[in-house]
């Protein structure tokens, strides 16, 4: 009878009050007004959160795609998610690739494997980006279910650099895209076209959302990937293509599939924008690539 406290109480723990008439951070939104928190740095207490999560033994899943030349990210990618992403929790890495023979050979800790996933390739780079979705839609089904619990979608040209844990976790997660989190909503880059069925008008628009980094429960990434990938079907038949390929569907997505918790851009970051004074930890930044070798398929 008692053993079943365990699972339901927290063990004690010591940390600061929280105070209710002092936010800890005053300059940044912390709350959607659908109540969705905003993760900054200082807006939540990681061993709380982490007591919570390791009492329910969960599995996280991260998805990766390295398509043609991408292989050589994944190498600096995995090696620096071993030090920074979901340390104590169990991670398995969803590599989707064309070119397994490149894929490295990397010893990581206990708890934590590297699944190769053999896909195809796409000759136009928009549809190899485009193309995620439905991969990530039709794997969910096939094994992530069985596997995980959670999935966290990004690109593959980024390292860590700081610590990414549990308190990115939610039923459905967007993240903030690093170039428009200051602006306007007249500036943000969604479809603008009417003919596309990822077009989103002028006085619509909570956020601007990064397509490098999204996730949730498995459940909740199906619907978002099927939901992008069929949206995105509906236009090849039309021969139209939104502005920023997958980004611009999920957008739509989320515009009226609110997320339950957004990332703050920490999570997802550009050196070549400067470090604003907003931003007090860096936890995922672009890893610098020479655009034409990289990207000449
Ligand atoms: C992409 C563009 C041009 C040439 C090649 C590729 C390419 C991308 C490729 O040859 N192989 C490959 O595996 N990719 C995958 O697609 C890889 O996982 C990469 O991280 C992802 C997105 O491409 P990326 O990182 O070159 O484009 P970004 O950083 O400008 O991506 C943003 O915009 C994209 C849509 O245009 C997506 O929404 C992406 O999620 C955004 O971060
Ligand atoms: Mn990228």
């Amino acid at each position: 009878q008692l053993e079943l406290l365990k699972d339901v109480f927290l063990e004690r723990m010591l940390y600061e009050k929280p105070d209710t008439l002092k936010p800890p951070r005053t300059d940044v939104l912390m709350m959607t007004p659908w109540f969705a928190p905003i993760v900054w740095d200082g807006s939540y207490n990681i061993d709380i959160l982490n007591a919570q999560f390791h009492q329910r033994h969960i599995r996280i899943g991260l998805t990766v795609f390295a398509i043609k030349k991408y292989t050589v990210f994944v190498k600096t990618f995995i090696e620096t998610a071993e030090k920074f992403f979901m340390v104590g929790h169990k991670v398995n890495y969803y590599v989707f690739t064309d070119r397994v023979k490149e894929m490295p050979n990397i010893t990581l800790v206990d708890g934590r494997q590297l699944v190769v996933l053999e896909v195809p390739s796409y000759k136009r780079w928009q549809e190899v980006s485009m193309r995620r979705m439905e991969m990530i839609r039709d794997h969910s089904l096939k094994r992530f279910i069985n596997e995980v619990d959670y999935l966290v979608c990004v690109d593959v040209d980024m390292r860590f650099t700081d610590e990414v844990g549990v308190e990115i976790l939610s039923d459905v997660f967007g993240t903030l895209h690093p170039g428009y989190f200051r602006a306007p909503r007249e500036r943000f880059t969604y479809e603008r076209r009417k003919a596309s069925a990822a077009y989103i008008p002028p006085d619509e628009g909570d956020f601007y959302y990064a397509g490098g980094y999204f996730g949730g429960t498995v459940e909740e990434v199906y619907m978002l990937t099927s939901f992008c990938h069929s949206e995105m079907m509906t236009d090849k038949g039309n021969n139209i293509e939104a502005i920023w390929h997958d980004e611009s569907y999920l957008n739509k997505y989320f515009l009226y599939h609110k997320p339950t918790k957004i990332l703050s851009p920490e999570y997802l970051w550009d050196n070549n924008m400067g470090v604003p004074e907003v931003l007090k930890r860096r936890r995922f930044i672009a890893v610098p690539k020479n655009h034409n070798a990289i990207r000449n398929r």
